[in-house]
This record gives structure tokens, sequence and C-alpha cells, in this order.
């Protein structure tokens, strides 16, 4: 078990070290450094105390002999670090006094971090949770990942209109990685496979490096630290010297330039799979360098190689990595001399599946003779794979020239999870159906879950320090014990310092939104927040119809006593999804006009400020009362924005979806808005003719809504928003016009419970008391009990 090799040093020293960091490591005098200098020696000096947990845990790792967790995942959406690992460390305070004592503003510094953006939204979320919770629990554990250049696309509204720019968080030193030019590997594509004697042997037509790079992954009180190894190419001939010195400055490059194609950009989530071969070259090479990096270490301790399943465990994070099932059986088969049938069974062993989606568009596919093309000798395997599954029970894996990335998943994990109760049955009756009647114990469900270090203790100070005040700090690594607090919400006291450390958060919120977008929001209205990626099921739309229609009612009653809304949005458009672009267009539209009306000023305000990241929501979420949770039923997998709010003490106007099923039977049915149609009845709506135009005859409120936004009251009187209206009136498949009035109805009734305070701070604290199941503590320990079968080695 790690101990804590270096104790906490005290102000005078850390600030020595700090200063030696910035002489030594930066090449600054301190009398002429920038920020940007400050806040790198600063996580120089932070990072010197990773280092001892960081090799107590390997040691201690190697030591055990036991079970290592490798959780692939194309995405790690992290966000910064500094923070963080300053507080798993302990030394926040410590930090903060030696910066003001050189004179530095330690919060203003922190600040200045870009966010490591490696994700999309809520799966690359929770992969970061996932690997801060297997830190904290003591679970030796591998992140493996994809070093991108460039994250997520930066988000600008010009007019209106989202505009995407590359990201670039490596043009600064990234201090918390660990460059392994020792640890490389060969990623072959293409070529041909020659059989001899029933042995194959695969010639790769060209071949790339994979190169490690390691972050260590501090959990709390750093008593574990585990590794994030993400993976960058490099050429294998860095330069084409007979080229360059015949004059061809630009050939020269060539090599190199395709190389690093394959970590170059993340892709943005489109939901319709384009099928690029770039995309699934890039599957293929993190995941055959996490693979040959976790199969030398597991050779390198002396295992049989048949006992790799009691050593190894390996999670898919969706399908984006399911090429570790062909590739292990073609390690072991072409490089260990196992027969295929038995290689088949021990990769089962090792691996599992999770599952995130179960919008058919995106479901991974590939054209086989893409396929076929860039990995032979895999098509190969997943034809032996396919034939197995045909014969056993009907399943197909290659199907109208396509592979499918889903079932290949599905047959080659021996555990397959959802990632809600109501997602997992979903999983059971649609998705694979058949492959569930097959194999009826294969499907598990672990309902997602958040950190409690990152999106409480540290997102929000002022509630953590009331919390702690009122029942200790254990709560941090055991956010069960937040039910301690019941008991003190009938305390007056304690209901006011809740009432406060919220409203001090929306002052922090609007503060730094005037400084950034110079917009002025009125801390006493009631903040409704709706932040995630814009998409159609999400239903971005149904509030902003619901905001126009309540605009609609304050101007035709302006004596009535309106509750103050500020309506927030935050969220990326794919930039190859012209509808949910279209629907950004149409929220700034609606903010613009809205917000210049005099008559509704002080009662309801529309913002949206533009590139909504992990430290965007770190501001947001503390800051909100009423989180908007409103996909149509039987859409959205889990959520874990849902999860965040509510633990931060807002209210959730939401449907029957996700993980909002759970986070209702939790917190109570009295403090949680339900509103709209369940996935059972969204599937029976959905086959009656013209149930849109149907539902909006029959809602005057919705009628109006729709004709202003015809008539251009938000466009200058042009016409630009037929693209959204065709849809709502011709087919609406997500069912905003089903569920318009009652989701109107709700938020009037939400209305008149803010104006109650009292009952409203109540309930907010009863929703923080009684999300501590969400904790991704709670996830983690599951999937090492139910898939892994892991230790904690604390
Ligand atoms: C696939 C092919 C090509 C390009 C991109 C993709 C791609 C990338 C990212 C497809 C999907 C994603 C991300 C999916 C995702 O974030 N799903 C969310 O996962 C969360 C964690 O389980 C859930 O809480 C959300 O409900 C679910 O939408």
């Amino acid at each position: 078990m790690p101990k804590d090799t270096m104790p906490l040093p005290t102000t005078n020293a850390f600030g020595a070290t700090i200063n030696h960091h910035l002489k030594t490591s930066l090449g600054k005098d301190p009398a002429n450094a920038s920020a940007y200098d400050w806040r790198v020696a600063l996580s120089l000096a932070v990072r010197d105390h990773v280092v001892d947990p960081w090799f107590d845990s390997t040691r201690a790792t190697y030591a055990a002999k036991g079970k290592r967790v490798y959780y692939l995942s194309m995405e790690f959406l992290i966000g910064r670090l500094i923070e963080d690992v300053t507080t798993n460390l302990g030394l926040e305070d410590i930090a903060a006094a030696a910066m003001a004592a050189l004179g530095q503003d330690y919060h203003a510094l922190v600040a200045t971090e870009p966010d490591a953006a490696l994700g999309n939204g809520g799966l690359g979320r929770l992969a970061a949770c996932f690997l801060d919770s297997l830190s904290t629990l003591g679970i030796p554990a591998y992140g493996y990942g994809i070093r991108y250049e460039h994250g997520l696309f930066a988000q600008h509204f010009q007019d209106g209109r989202q505009i995407e720019t590359a990201e670039g968080w490596l043009k600064e030193q990234h201090v918390w990685e660990f460059e392994r030019p020792e640890v490389r590997y060969h990623i072959g594509f293409g070529g041909h496979v020659d059989d001899q004697n029933g042995k194959a042997t695969w010639h790769p037509a060209e071949t790339v490096i994979a190169q490690a790079y390691d972050t260590p992954v501090v959990g709390w009180q750093a008593r574990w630290v585990n590794t994030l190894r993400l993976w960058a190419a490099l050429p294998t001939v860095l330069f084409d010297l007979a080229a360059f010195n015949r004059g061809d400055y630009i050939g020269a490059s060539v090599p190199e330039a395709l190389a690093r194609t394959l970590s170059r950009v993340l892709y943005p989530d489109d939901t319709t799979n384009e099928g690029k071969a770039l995309r699934l070259k890039q599957e293929y090479f993190f995941t055959a360098a996490s693979l040959q990096d976790l199969l030398r270490r597991f050779l390198s301790e002396g295992f049989a190689i048949h006992t790799l399943a009691d050593h190894v465990a390996i999670q898919l994070n969706d399908t984006h990595p399911a090429l570790a099932g062909p590739e292990l059986i073609r390690l072991l088969v072409d490089h260990h001399g196992l027969e295929i049938d038995a290689a088949i069974m021990l990769a089962r062993d090792c691996l599992g599946y999770t599952n995130h989606t179960l919008l058919p568009e995106a479901l991974e596919r590939w054209h086989e003779d893409m396929f076929r093309h860039i990995l032979p000798r895999h098509h190969q395997i997943i034809c032996h794979i396919h034939d197995q599954t045909v014969a056993a029970n009907g399943t197909h894996i290659l199907e109208h020239g396509s592979v499918k990335m889903g079932e290949l998943a599905f047959v080659m994990a021996h555990k397959v999870n959802g990632v809600s109760a109501l997602h997992t049955e979903l999983v059971k009756q649609t998705v694979f159906a058949d492959l569930h009647r097959a194999y009826p114990d294969r499907i598990i469900n672990q309902t997602n879950g958040i950190t409690p270090r990152r999106w409480l203790h540290g997102a929000n100070p002022a509630l953590s320090r009331l919390i702690t005040d009122t029942i200790g700090d254990v709560w941090i690594s055991d956010l069960e014990q937040l039910k301690g607090l019941e008991p003190h919400i009938a305390d007056p006291a304690f209901q006011a310092a809740f009432g406060v450390a919220k409203r001090d958060n929306k002052a922090r919120l609007a503060d730094w939104l005037k400084d950034r977008d110079g917009a002025i929001l009125n801390p006493d209205a009631m903040f409704d927040i709706q932040i995630k990626r814009i998409h159609e099921y999400k239903r971005q739309l149904l509030n902003i119809l619901e905001t126009i229609a309540l605009w609609n009612d304050m101007r035709d009653d302006p004596n009535a006593c309106w509750t103050p809304r500020v309506k927030i949005f935050g969220g990326k458009a794919a930039p190859g999804y012209a509808m949910a672009k279209s629907i950004i267009y149409l929220i700034n539209s609606v903010a613009r006009t809205i917000n210049a009306d005099p008559v509704t000023r002080d009662w309801l305000q529309v913002v949206y400020p533009e590139n909504y990241n992990v430290s965007m929501a770190e501001m947001l979420i503390p800051a909100c009362d009423l989180s908007e949770q409103i996909s149509t039923a039987g859409k959205e997998a889990s959520g874990t924005g849902n999860m965040k709010l509510s633990l931060n003490g807002a209210l959730t106007i939401g449907t029957l979806d996700g993980a909002n099923v759970e986070i209702r039977d939790h917190v109570g049915a009295d403090n949680f808005y339900l509103f709209g149609l369940s996935a059972d009845q969204v599937r029976a709506r959905r086959n009656e003719p013209d149930h849109a135009r149907r539902a909006i005859g029959d809602s005057p409120r919705l009628t109006r809504v729709l004709g202003q936004i015809a008539n251009g009251v938000f466009s200058n009187g042009d016409a630009v928003f037929g693209d959204i209206l065709g849809m709502l009136y011709d087919h609406d498949y997500f069912l905003v016009t089903a569920d318009f009035d009652e989701y109107f109805d709700m938020q009037r009734a939400i209305d008149q419970d803010y104006k109650d305070q009292g009952t409203w701070v109540r309930k907010a604290a009863l929703n923080t008391a009684r999300m501590g199941w969400f904790s991704s503590d709670r996830t983690i320990a599951g999937y090492a009990r139910d898939i892994w079968g892991a230790k904690s080695l604390l």
C-alpha cells in the first residue's frame, strides 16, 4: 500500500520550489515572468508531489501480481488539471498562500490553463470521471486513448451562427504529461496476408509508430495514482532525405505529415456515422498500441499466456475500440501460437463492452471492402467469428457488405453494460434483442456516475464548505454520506446558508459572464440552464419555443407578477449537423430579440455563451436553479450533466429518460418536475399519422409561436427558419410538438414554486442530500465487482 513519501511543504518552501522551477525549468527571471510562466512554474512545483505516490502505486501493483484494469476510450474529456491535482494532494491552501507571497493570484492563474478537450461530451467526460474514481478507489488501472494534437473544435458565434475553429491546447507546454520516447510500437495498415500451412502472416503495406505520453491520475488525497497513457502517431521515417536533396521539400515531409494525421484531430460526434477511413485507422491505431503495451507488461511479469484473463480486464468505451477483440485474437494466434477458438475464448474473458447509445444512426458500421483493405488479417478473424456466431445463434456480424461493430463488441465481451436502468432495458429489447435471447446473462446495468471531487468539491467551494462544516469531509470520497445533511435541512440556519451559497454562485457566474461577454444577469432571477451537445433528441428546440411562449404571455399581461428567469444555453453542434446548427441560430436570434425588449427586460433574459466546455460547466453548474433534462423519452442513454446539476442543488424539469428516472427515485417525486410522454408512449405516438400537425392545431400557444418564427419576428422579417418549421410540421420525430403544452404548464407551476424561496431551497437541499448514490465511485465499484473482478489495493 503506497504511503505518503513526501510531506506537505511549508508555504515558504513551496514558494522557493516555484521560484526554482521558474528559473531552472522555464529559464525565467521572476522580475519579468508572465502569467503563463508563473502558472507553469506552479504546476511543476505541484507535479513534484505527484511522482512519489505514483511510483509507490506502480510498485504496489507489481508486488500484488493481481489484475489491472485497462479502460480503452477514443475520448477523455478532462478539462483543466491544475486545481484538481492540487486539491487531491491537499496543497491548495499552501499553493494559494505561496503564490500570494510571490505577488501572484492563484485563482486567477489556474483559470488560464487550457482545457484538455479530448472528447465530445458525455462519453468522454464519463471516461475522465472513471479515471478519477479508479485512482480514488485504489484499483490498478490504465486509461488508454489518443493524444490528439487538436481537441474538440472551438465554437464561435458570427451573427448568431456557429463557426468552428481548430483548438490548440498543445500550443503551450502541457506540464501534466511525460513523454515516453522509449515506449513505441509499430502499427501496420493494409497489405496482404500470407497463409502457409494454416499459419497466417500479415504483411502491412504501411507502418506508423505509436509513442506513449503518460499523465498521472491522482486520486483523492493522493493515496493512489494511476496512469493515463495517450498515443501519438509518428512516422517510421522522419523525413525523406533523398526527396529533400532532389529539391522536393514538400515531398520530403509527406511521410511525416501522413503519419501524424492519425493523432491530429478528434472527430466531432456527427451521429451520422460517415464511415471515414481515417476514423477506422485512428481506432485501430490506439487499440493496437494499447494491446501491444498491456501484453508486453503482462509477459514481462512472467505469467503464462493462458492466465491472461486473471491479470487483465479490458473495458471498451463504446464500440470505438472494438477492434480490441480481433486484435487480441490476432496477437494470441499469430504471435503466441494459440488455436483460434481458444484465443477467442481467452479474449472474451478479458473484454467488457459499454453501450452508450440506441440511436441507430450512431451505431458504428464499416464498409467491408474498406475494412478488408485497411485490416486484411482482422477481416479474416472477423469472418471466423461471424461464421461461429451464425452457427451458434444466427447472429450476423457481417451484413449487407458491412462490419457491424456493435455486434462484434457484444460477441467478443463477457459482459455488455448499459449506462442507466432504463437504457439497459431498452438495449435488451431493441439493439441487441436477438443477442440477449442467445446470452441472457451477458447484458447488465451500471448506471453512470460523476466524480464528487471535480463536480462538487472543486467546482462549488461554497457548498463544499457548508457540507463539510455540517457533516465533516468524509463525503468527498464517500458521497452517500450526504444523506447526513437531511436532518439539518429543517434547520433555518442551514437552509439560509444553503440559499446564500447558491446566491453567491449565481453572482460569481454573473460576474464571470459580464467580464467575458458583457452580459448583465440578475442574480435574483431563476437561473434556468440547459447545457449539453446540441441534438434534436435533447430538444433544446422545445426549451426555446417555450421561452418564446413565455415572452408572449409576459407581453400580453405585463402587470402580472412574473417570476424573473434567465434562460442559459450552452453547447456545440457537430459541424456537419445542419439542423442542430439551425437550432443554435434560432436560440441566438430569439435571445437578441427578447433581450432587446424593454417590456420584459426585467423578467426574461436568454444567454448563450459561446464555446461551452468543461471549465464553463464548472462555472455554470453550481449557479443553476433549474436543470433542463428534457430529451425525448427513450433517447438519452443516461445523461451525466443531470447528475451534476442536481447534486449542486438544482431542481430538475425532466422526462422519464435515461438516469432521470433513477434521479427522481432518489431525490423524491416531490423534488423533481416530471413531464412528457414515456418511452412507450413515444413509440405509439410516432405511428399516429399527422401527430405533429394535430398537436400544433390543438395548441394555440404553439401555433402562435411557430407563426412568429415563420413571420420573421426573430429574423427581421426574413423567412430563415424554414428547415425547423418544416421538420416540426411534417415529421417531428422527437415529438417537440406533442410534449409542448405539458412542458409549458410545468414551467408555469415552477414559476409559482420559485416564489416560495423557503420551499424551493428545501427541495434544492434535498436534491444535494439524496444524490450521493450517483458518485462515479459507486459506478466503478460496480464495474470492478460485476465485470472486471478487480480489487482495490488500498
Ligand atoms: C462515432 C463515429 C464517428 C465519429 C464519431 C462517433 C461518436 C463519437 C462520440 C459517436 C458517439 C460519441 C459520443 C456519445 C456519447 O457521448 N454518448 C453519451 O454517453 C454518456 C455517457 O454514458 C451518456 O450519459 C449520454 O446519455 C450519451 O448520449
